[in-house]
């Protein structure tokens, strides 16, 4: 049985989960519509994660006999001004959710909720894989900068088959 401040903060991570899957979703949308096919084809296999990472949490506080409350989400950007700022703000964003699981963890901690501490570990490492994903991205574009766009676009598009 969950205790009711750690279903309440779980509740709200199902809240963060799905922005984040609509903000990549808004994301590809945009890069589509910048004939970014490999960018947006990054991004849409990023929602699809975001998403499953949604429905594990509320998968888990059911199972745990609470109540996981599907929320509203709040409407994402519709434009970045480019490329670089667009990835930058993917990092921005993994770094908040990270503080957000760090804070589920502190949580579990204090109201020694020992089920929790050991379930919320894979989104834990799941969080370093995210950062250092969303990291090498900008390190590529960096590389490659702004004349070369075409060739980042091909490459990212493979990106994901190789992780
Ligand atoms: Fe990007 O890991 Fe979930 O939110």
């Amino acid at each position: 049985m969950l205790k009711p401040k750690v279903e309440k903060i779980l509740n709200e991570q199902i809240q963060k989960e799905g922005y984040s899957s609509f903000l990549y979703l808004a994301m590809a949308s945009w890069a589509e519509g910048q004939g970014m096919a490999g960018v947006a084809q990054w991004l849409y296999a990023q929602a699809e994660e975001e998403k499953m990472h949604m429905l594990k949490f509320v998968d888990y506080i059911n199972e745990r006999n609470g109540r996981a409350i599907i929320p509203a989400i709040d409407k994402a950007p519709e434009d970045w001004k480019d490329i670089f700022v667009l990835f930058d703000e993917v990092l921005e964003h993994e770094k908040y959710i990270s503080e957000s699981i760090n804070d589920i963890l502190a949580l579990a901690i204090k109201e020694n909720d020992f089920a929790t501490q050991n379930w919320i570990q894979w989104f834990v490492t799941e969080q370093i894989e995210e950062e250092s994903s969303a990291q090498n991205v900008i390190d590529k574009l960096n590389l490659i900068g702004k004349h070369n766009l075409y060739v980042f676009d091909r490459d990212i598009m493979n990106l994901r088959v190789e992780e």
